[in-house]
């Protein structure tokens, strides 16, 4: 990981739908690294939004009988109230439809017409509707006419269109593949990405003209730019990244559509907005990591580098695709019905609460190649061991000791700490080192185990059995000073995962300001000093809390 400013970005989610599970796990990946980033010490911005336009959107809302902005306004406000409701702490939400990035798209796009890499010709090929994807015929063939999202088959197409000279870019992308080992993540997708790469690389459509819901195309407003080519352009348009390329020229916005029931603004204000985003974020880029799902790797890896690598921006520093979440071990799929939707998680927070949902979703889920079943009694399963016997319990009974030996305030520890000093050292470096892969598994490991040190420890030494003669105290004193100093740091550690719960823990533990560090726009100053054993001083209160009610196991569906 660089150091400097950091920037992670979730897709951009269609509007055609309401938020479900896979929307909010992806969501929560990047908030826990956003967060943990943040109490590293680096400014982290957090990106998220909705993809709004397209003829997948203009159907749905076709089929409501309402306007695709009324549909879009809809449902971006459905996905914004769900970010709020799970407290992520994005630092912007972008939607497709604001003339900010519209007009952006529009500069970028026309940029790329002028330097010969966008050219008008014609397609013949295999789309695939759903996804609102082309496939030359070797893969169409390969996918046995059908799209290996949906299932359903892929429709035939001719159209004249602007393309995306995408075959000028398979060497460029070679080259920086070889350059950038890690570029996507987990390493066996990046395989998959360079097999494809290497049957060769064809033109891509950037517009369409059988529909009229996107960004009109500079020059040529029958057609519209095909909502990939829009949708992607969102991680730089966030950051008015428009300015940064030399010539893009940002319209005076007259072909845009009136968006959101209101007037376009006028080209000087956009100006403005843009070159003020430019000028606060503009250094944000390139992107520390896009995390996405496996079946968007191919539009992220492969045609936004190129698109990138045309208007000599750098490419993101990594992508990461993570597999899908199946139910009960089947995919999850609106056909079938079985999504875990909005309503069901809700009813998981409302029993669980949103920190446990989290804490299921960041190291249960199919962060790596391999799918991850969502089961009711596997949540339960975990939420007991983990959260309610490990960090729950050590919490509390280091507390009720704490209480009832040392009158509820931090004792002296006149022993040896060293073994702890080192043992803490050991777990920050672990958990900093799985952050910055992404590896939130082995990140909530490293939090753990030191918590499973602690209980060890608690149970070799059992204080509560010395305690009964006085003559023990100062070692009784010690080795609860030393526990709570351990709890103290785990608690940081897990924080990213757990923030709400373990803000509670911090503030039990002595911290005076704990919530300030992991949460949106602002970063931790001394993250070294911060997270060394030993903070907690003599004499500070320590409180006896109850972090995660334990709860009956759910009945069998
Ligand atoms: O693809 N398990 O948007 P989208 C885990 N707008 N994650 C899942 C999932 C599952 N079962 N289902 C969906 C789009 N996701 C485009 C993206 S980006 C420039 C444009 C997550 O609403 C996963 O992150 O279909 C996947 O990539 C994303 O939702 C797709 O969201």
């Amino acid at each position: 990981m660089s150091a400097g400013r950091a920037f992670i970005t979730t897709p951009i989610y269609y509007v055609n739908d309401r938020p479900h599970i896979g929307h909010t796990y992806t969501t929560t990946l990047c908030d826990v690294w956003a967060r943990a980033t943040r109490l590293m010490g680096r400014e982290t911005f957090f990106l998220t939004g909705t993809d709004e336009h397209g003829q997948k959107v203009e159907k749905s809302a076709r089929e409501a009988g309402v306007s695709p902005q009324k549909l879009a306004d809809t449902n971006a406000a459905e996905f914004r109230r769900v970010m709020d409701m799970m407290e992520f702490s994005h630092d912007d939400f972008i939607r497709t439809t604001e003339p900010r990035h519209m007009t952006q798209v529009q500069a970028l796009v026309g940029k790329l017409a002028e330097l010969g890499v966008v050219y008008l010709g014609e397609f013949e090929g295999w789309y695939d509707e759903g996804q609102e994807e082309y496939h030359t015929e070797t893969r169409a063939r390969e996918l046995d006419y059908k799209s290996p999202v949906s299932g359903r088959p892929l429709v035939r197409f001719k159209e004249q269109n602007y393309y995306f000279r995408l075959s000028a870019f398979q060497q460029r992308l070679e080259e920086f593949y070889s350059r950038h080992p890690d570029f996507v993540q987990p390493e066996g997708r990046f395989n998959e990405v360079k097999g494809r790469l290497r049957e060769g690389l064809q033109d891509v459509p950037v517009t369409r003209t059988n529909f009229s819901w996107g960004i009109p195309f500079p020059g040529d407003p029958k057609h519209v730019i095909y909502v990939w080519i829009d949708a992607l352009i969102n991680y730089v348009s966030a950051l008015g990244l428009a300015k940064s390329v030399n010539g893009a020229q940002l319209g005076p916005g007259a072909h845009l559509p009136e968006v959101q029931d209101a007037p376009a603004p006028a080209a000087a204000e956009l100006a403005a907005q843009v070159q003020a985003l430019h000028q606060s974020r503009g250094v944000l880029w390139p992107a520390d990591l896009h995390v996405v799902g496996k079946e968007i790797l191919w539009f992220h890896a492969v045609i936004w580098p190129a698109m990138l690598m045309a208007l000599e921006l750098e490419p993101p520093r990594q992508i990461h695709a993570h597999s899908f979440w199946i139910r009960d071990g089947q995919k999850m799929s609106k056909s079938m019905g079985n999504f875990l939707d909005l309503a069901a998680i809700e009813a998981f927070i409302a029993r669980y609460g949103l920190d446990a949902w989290r804490w299921y979703m960041a190291t249960q889920g199919p962060l790596q190649a391999t799918d991850a079943d969502f089961r009711a009694a596997h949540f339960h399963e975990v939420y007991t061991a983990e959260l309610v016997n490990l960090v729950g319990n050590c919490a509390s009974r280091v507390g009720a000791m704490i209480a009832k030996y040392c009158d509820g305030r931090m004792p002296a520890d006149t022993g040896d700490a060293s073994q702890w000093v080192t043992r803490c050292a050991e777990a920050t470096a672990q958990w900093r080192r799985a952050i910055e892969a992404l590896d939130l598994t082995a990140a909530a490991r490293a939090g753990l185990d030191l918590l499973r040190a602690v209980d060890a420890f608690i149970h070799q030494t059992e204080p509560f059995k010395l305690a009964k003669d006085p003559a023990n105290s100062p070692q009784v004193h010690s080795i609860l000073a030393q526990c709570a100093q351990c709890v103290r740091v785990a608690g940081l550690l897990l924080a990213p995962f757990l923030p709400t719960k373990m803000d509670e823990l911090a503030r039990g533990f002595g911290e005076a300001t704990p919530s300030a560090v992991t949460g949106r726009g602002c970063c931790e100053d001394n993250f070294a000093a911060r997270i060394e054993y030993g903070r907690i001083a003599v004499g500070t209160p320590i409180a006896k809390l109850a972090l995660f009610p334990r709860l009956d196991a759910p009945k069998a569906a």
